[in-house]
């Protein structure tokens, strides 16, 4: 390309076109029998609070990872970037910094009418799982990429494909047999802080990752069924 052409990123190749590699079809009742076992599947992942201290292989989070970077993005920018903290140092930083800005929201912040939104799930300013939970996968949205000569680079839908990845990221471990909580500490940008990310990057959310406590509860919610969540016309 050009030198007075779009910036790109580093190392880009406009890619050729190729027959569509490992497509598979299924039988109609086979696939409804797969997505049937799929969605079996998914409805026992609950949000967790509570979790078990005892480490998980690291390689099994490297591969959760890779399937939440095959999601779609934008472009094909994928803004995505996953900061996996184990070291019981970071999380305690950023137990502190998140509980900060936590007991603010209780306590001042947070509207009556969100704090009556939370009741039924219990929550408050204390956050013992951030140091508890074995990982803490700190999600971050790249709000735009740095080609090699420093210029910026536009990327597209971020939130949408960052929002994306990150629910393939919680099937993902939810499969493997691990539990997860996507946790928000608003604002968040003390993340930048902690882990040294660059300013392009935007904490899109902190995911809580381990074995539930042996005593983990969780409320006794309802999924809404598919007529409320979906229409056909
Ligand atoms: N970030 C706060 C409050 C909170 C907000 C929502 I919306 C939730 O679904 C759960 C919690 C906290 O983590 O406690």
């Amino acid at each position: 390309m050009s030198s007075d052409s779009t910036p790109e990123p580093p190392g880009w190749q406009r890619p050729g076109f190729v027959p569509l590699p490992d497509y598979r079809e299924y039988p109609p009742d086979e696939m409804l029998s797969r997505a049937r076992a799929f969605h079996a599947e998914l409805s026992r992942r609950r949000t967790v609070r509570d979790f078990d201290p005892r480490g998980v292989p690291r390689e099994i989070i490297e591969q959760c990872l890779l399937t939440a970077g095959t999601a779609p993005s934008g472009a094909h920018r994928q803004p995505w970037r996953f900061v996996v903290v184990s070291d019981s140092d970071i999380k305690r930083q950023i137990r502190e910094a998140a509980e900060a800005e936590e007991r603010e929201f209780y306590a001042e912040r947070a509207p009556k009418e969100w704090l009556e939104a939370l009741a039924p799930l219990g929550t408050d300013a204390d956050k013992p799982f951030l140091e508890t939970a074995p990982y803490l996968i700190a999600i971050f949205a790249e709000r735009y990429g740095v080609a090699g000569d420093g210029k910026h680079l536009q990327n597209y839908y971020v939130t949408e494909s960052v929002g994306i990845a990150t629910g393939m990221l919680i099937a993902a471990l939810h499969h493997a047999g691990l539990a997860t909580l996507t946790h928000t500490p608003s604002p968040m940008g003390f993340l930048n802080e902690l882990l040294g990310r660059p300013k392009n990057e935007r904490p899109f959310l902190l995911l809580v990752v381990g074995y539930p406590a042996a005593d983990a509860r969780v409320p006794d919610l309802q999924r809404k069924p598919l007529d409320d969540i979906a229409a056909f016309r």
